[in-house]
């Protein structure tokens, strides 16, 4: 048996996913003739309360969009130890957009809003660049799925709004963090300028993203998502499972949650797991090891004699994340055989 836990990254489309792809109506999308992909980003735009939305291959394109589109080469984007974008990435906010960052604390997941106002380059002066961009994450991965309730998210982009720099979320998890909140995803999208979303993870498409926007913020980001390579001809097919995932597997993100939640007692009662229960809001246990002889790379290698596969994201953590394919028995399963070893 093999329980893969590395990521919801894993998730395979769904049978409902396989035969809407066969029978997807297509065309070349770089002349926005894909009638399917037309429908997708019409959707998610509605969904997230955007006006436009702009479908693309990865998170990572998502985001790069976003950081390119919002901002000119030589400006300074604000953004979290911990951010995807970050560390995840490859620097492509350095490289690929020529920009700056102020990397500053994150606790719990969350930047501090005060942090995020001193940091803003508030003044004309000819030694400093100006601030293009605030970016946060919800839910956020490094800090163990951890959801930033609404006033979090309104106090950054009220100060977005004071200064005149807008907003990024990065919400490759916002079905997650709304389904933890219990709102619609629009409500949390409505704290940012712009929001990418992830299709491919615990939604469960095989492939894709979204970024939604404002419509000309949209329209520029198109343009650069042609310059990026992203123009997708005919991935009508693609955004076929992206629609069913839209529609059929939000509701199924409760359950990845509770497994999480079981997953994350049991490990806590294991000598040499340690899990900030208070924090299990979403699908991601990060798991603090505390053997001194053992790291998370040993323990990964020895849960993979099993057929368990996790993600060791440093020395001392390791990360597990439920998806859609994950059941409560698999997780009584790999309770066990950590025990063991
Ligand atoms: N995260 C992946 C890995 O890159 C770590 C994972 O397995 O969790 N934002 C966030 C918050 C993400 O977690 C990810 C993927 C992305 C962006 C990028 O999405 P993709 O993989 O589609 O480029």
């Amino acid at each position: 048996m093999i329980v893969d836990l590395r990521s919801d990254t894993v998730t395979k489309p769904t049978d409902e996913m396989r035969s809407a792809m066969q029978t997807a109506e297509v065309g070349d999308d770089v002349y926005s003739d894909d009638p399917t992909i037309n429908a997708l980003e019409e959707k998610t735009a509605k969904i997230l309360g955007k006006q436009s939305a702009l479908f693309v291959p990865s998170g990572t394109m998502g985001n790069l969009l976003a950081l390119m589109t919002h901002t000119t080469p030589g400006q300074e984007i604000i953004l979290g130890k911990d951010a995807h974008i970050h560390i995840f990435e490859v620097s492509g906010y350095a490289r690929l957009c020529g920009l700056g960052a102020k990397i500053i604390t994150e606790v719990d997941g969350k930047l501090c809003p005060s942090e995020i106002e001193e940091n803003i380059i508030k003044s004309k002066n000819l030694h400093h660049s100006s601030t293009g961009l605030i970016c946060i994450e919800n839910t956020h991965n490094v800090a163990g799925g951890i959801v930033k309730d609404l006033d979090h998210m309104k106090s950054i982009y009220d100060i977005g709004k004071k200064y005149n720099v807008p907003v990024h979320l990065d919400g490759a998890r916002i079905f997650n963090a709304a389904t933890y909140l219990n709102v619609n995803v629009s409500e949390i999208a409505k704290y940012a300028d712009s929001v990418m979303m992830c299709l491919s993870k615990g939604l469960g498409a095989p492939v894709g993203s979204i970024l939604a926007g404002n419509a000309d913020f949209i329209d520029k980001a198109r343009h650069n998502r042609k310059m990026l390579g992203g123009g997708m001809r005919q991935a009508g097919v693609l955004a076929a499972a992206g629609i069913i995932a839209l529609e059929k597997m939000p509701s199924i993100l409760k359950k990845d949650h509770d497994n999480a939640k079981i997953l994350a007692q049991g490990l806590n009662k294991i000598d040499g797991f340690n899990i900030d229960l208070k924090n299990m809001h979403t699908n991601i246990v990060m798991a603090k090891i505390t053997f001194t002889e053992k790291s998370a790379y040993d323990i990964a290698d020895k849960l993979k004699e099993f057929g368990i596969l996790a993600s060791p994201f440093a020395d001392d953590k390791l990360r597990f994340t439920t998806n859609h394919h994950i059941t409560k028995e698999n997780i009584i399963y790999v309770l066990d055989k950590v025990k063991s070893i």
